[in-house]
């Protein structure tokens, strides 16, 4: 099923400069970008963003590494983009996170794991229309771009 997932560089991936080695891995996997932009996030927007994980007791030490720098956020396209986007990723503690992965190649501390991906289908549409309240405009301009044929 051709889907849409949230896909977030967090500011360490940022700032240690790991911003096209994960694109790249979602580029030679297959997977089509929709829509990027390089933001920095506030408070609210943090904790809305993570909301579900509100009565955590490291939430507000992860609201406050999202809002440390700016990230990186995007929506990716294709087939089970969800699930496979995850798989990517690798798991939550880079400790776990297999070598190969995202996290498994990139990342060691829980707390420092360098992106986010949504978890379902529910949370990809709930992060997307938080993030890119533009909805489609984005993506449309780049399929029209694709479209124009290039004459010299
Ligand atoms: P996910 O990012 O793999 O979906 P979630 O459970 O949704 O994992 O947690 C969101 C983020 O919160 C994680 O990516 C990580 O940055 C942070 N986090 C999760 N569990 C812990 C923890 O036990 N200590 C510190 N940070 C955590
Ligand atoms: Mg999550």
């Amino acid at each position: 099923m051709v889907e849409q997932t949230f896909i977030m560089i967090k500011p360490d991936g940022v700032q240690r400069g790991l911003i096209a080695e994960i694109i790249s891995r979602f580029e030679k996997k297959g997977f089509t970008l929709r829509a990027m932009r390089l933001m920095t996030v506030d408070k609210s927007f943090a904790e809305t963003h993570y909301q579900d994980l509100s009565s955590k007791p490291f939430f507000a030490g992860l609201v406050s590494y999202i809002m440390s720098g700016p990230v990186v956020a995007m929506v990716w396209e294709g087939k089970n983009v969800i699930a496979t986007g995850r798989l990517l990723i690798g798991a939550t503690n880079p400790a776990q996170s297999a070598p190969g992965t995202i996290r498994g190649d990139l990342a060691i501390d829980i707390g420092r794991n360098v992106i986010h991906g949504s978890d379902s289908a529910e949370s990809a549409k709930a992060e997307i229309n938080l993030w890119f309240p533009e909805g489609d405009k984005m993506s449309d301009s780049m399929r029209d771009v694709r479209s124009i044929p290039y004459i010299a």
